[in-house]
């Protein structure tokens, strides 16, 4: 796994996970800039260890050649309840790309933490990794990331033991649609912090 961003920002922890885990008009303009449609959001529901979660669907639509034009997609975001409203958002979402070739032997796990800096600003920091369903350990996960307070640490594992080249095939793909997602929400979060710093100084 790959620490992607670790990135400071001019608003406060809870604007930065109300524009990325709410139905905001932010991650609504970014899925129809990243071509994401038909999207369903269950809302918010607690479980029963006590964590949040909420089921998206959509349909991606893809430029690798390699792959066809279109696949559906279930992101299943957890909000653990570790956190604390306003200090310290951490939020796993699992991407399972169900229209892909080898679909059935990878899915993506993307971990997001917000943490508050001051009342106007917070740090968000995110780590990308390929997964197995069943060999993740969550809980090793998560103290190696509370242990460790300047990286996250993620592993890439395979739901089954695929033979070399397909490994690397699906790695190489899956990264480089990954980096160019997450290099897109980067410079979209920054010009949304431009605009709201724009805002307040004019007030
Ligand atoms: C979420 C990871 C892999 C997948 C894709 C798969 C190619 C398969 C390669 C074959 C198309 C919005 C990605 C990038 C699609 C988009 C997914 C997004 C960006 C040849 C083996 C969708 C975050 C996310 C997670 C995983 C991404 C997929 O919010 O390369």
């Amino acid at each position: 796994g790959r620490l992607y961003m670790n990135r400071v920002f001019h608003f406060s922890a809870e604007k930065m996970f109300e524009l990325l885990f709410t139905d905001s008009y932010f991650v609504q303009r970014f899925m129809n800039v990243r071509k994401i449609t038909g999207v369903t959001s269950t809302s918010w529901q607690r479980d029963a260890s006590g964590s949040m979660k909420r089921t998206l669907n959509y349909t991606i639509t893809i430029t690798n050649p390699l792959v066809g034009k279109f696949s559906t997609a279930t992101e299943n975001q957890t909000l653990y309840k570790e956190s604390r409203e306003g200090h310290y958002y951490l939020v796993d979402s699992e991407v399972y790309t169900h229209d892909v070739p080898y679909h059935d032997y990878f899915y993506t796990l993307n971990r997001y933490c917000i943490i508050r800096n001051s009342k106007h600003k917070c740090r968000l920091r995110y780590a990308l990794s390929c997964f197995v369903r069943l060999a993740f350990s969550l809980f090793s996960d998560f103290v190696r990331l509370i242990n460790s307070p300047h990286r996250i640490y993620t592993d890439v594992k395979y739901k089954k033991q695929p033979w070399g080249f397909v490994k690397s095939f699906i790695t190489k793909n899956s990264w480089s649609g990954l980096e160019d997602y997450f290099r897109h929400l980067e410079a979209e979060l920054l010009e949304e912090e431009a605009e709201l710093t724009q805002g307040s100084n004019d007030a």
